[in-house]
């Protein structure tokens, strides 16, 4: 396919790749407490391909594993004056099923002297772990090294309650779906504040995506949720954007 063949071209050359940082908020005090890392491609004829085109031909043809090490290698170079608790990585299934995968990123962490207890990554149930002990393997070596653990899209999909307490996540990702709902679903608001009052018991922390107007900010607040991210707080920034929010905010 093409997009493979002009994937490759650039990983080769990586110009074309870029990735963007979106702030994670403190729901308390609106600061800044880490930042979501997300790739963007610019392709030189089609000009930007959005993530959800491009990462499924990634995690198809293997190459999700070179584009996951390109990520983090890049995370490690722009994030290593920034003074956050953690940077957020997305990452595919496709990764953590394949057996070399902790070990990679054990060793492009070291090798930029980034901390794991940094590094928080997260993870979409897409489907099920057709391998479940590489799977397990992986996130055992990882969270060893003090990697932490997000589950992502929460409440859509394939994320279930059992496999959340199997993953020992740290955080749960409350899907931009029901916050969209907040004003005009009822049902929506219901749960969203069912899934904060769940990981509050099992000691997980919340995240709410999609924040977009202050009365979501408001009322996820209000109901307990730890962190907030969305458009209202601000869009994903390249890292020299980033820079010059934390130096205004210092
Ligand atoms: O940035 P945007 O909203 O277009 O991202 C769409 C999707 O692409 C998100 O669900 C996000 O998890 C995924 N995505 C973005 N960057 C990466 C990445 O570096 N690795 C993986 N595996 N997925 C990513
Ligand atoms: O699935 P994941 O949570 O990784 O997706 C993150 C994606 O959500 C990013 O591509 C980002 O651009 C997008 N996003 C971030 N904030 C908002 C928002 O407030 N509204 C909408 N519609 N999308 C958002
Ligand atoms: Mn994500
Ligand atoms: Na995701």
């Amino acid at each position: 396919r093409n997009m493979e063949r002009d994937l490759r071209t650039a990983l080769d050359r990586p110009g074309e790749l870029e990735v963007h940082y979106q702030p994670l908020i403190r729901a308390t005090d609106g600061t800044i407490s880490g930042f979501e890392a997300l790739l963007r491609w610019h392709h030189p004829v089609q000009g930007s391909i959005p993530p959800a085109a491009f990462i499924p031909v990634a995690e198809e043809t293997g190459l999700i594993l070179r584009l996951g090490a390109w990520v983090l290698q890049q995370v490690c170079t722009d994030t290593r004056g920034w003074l956050v608790e953690t940077v957020a990585v997305n990452a595919s299934m496709v990764e953590l099923q394949d057996v070399h995968y902790a070990a990679r990123v054990e060793k492009i962490l070291l090798e930029n002297g980034m901390a794991p207890h940094r590094l928080e990554l997260e993870i979409t149930e897409s489907a099920f772990c057709e391998r479940a002990t590489d799977c397990e393997k992986n996130i055992t070596h990882l969270r060893q090294l003090g990697v932490k653990f997000a589950l992502d899209d929460f409440g859509t999909g394939f994320s279930s309650l059992g496999r959340l307490h199997s993953l020992h996540a740290e955080r749960l990702k409350i899907d931009r779906s029901f916050v969209a709902g907040f004003g005009t679903d009822k049902g929506d608001e219901a749960i969203v504040q069912a899934i904060v009052d769940l990981a509050q018991a099992v000691g997980m922390m919340t995240t709410a995506e999609g924040v977009e107007t202050s009365e979501q900010r408001d009322l996820l607040a209000a109901m307990g949720c730890d962190q907030l991210q969305g458009f209202l707080l601000s869009r994903p920034l390249p890292a020299r954007e980033i820079e010059q929010l934390l130096r205004a905010r210092s």
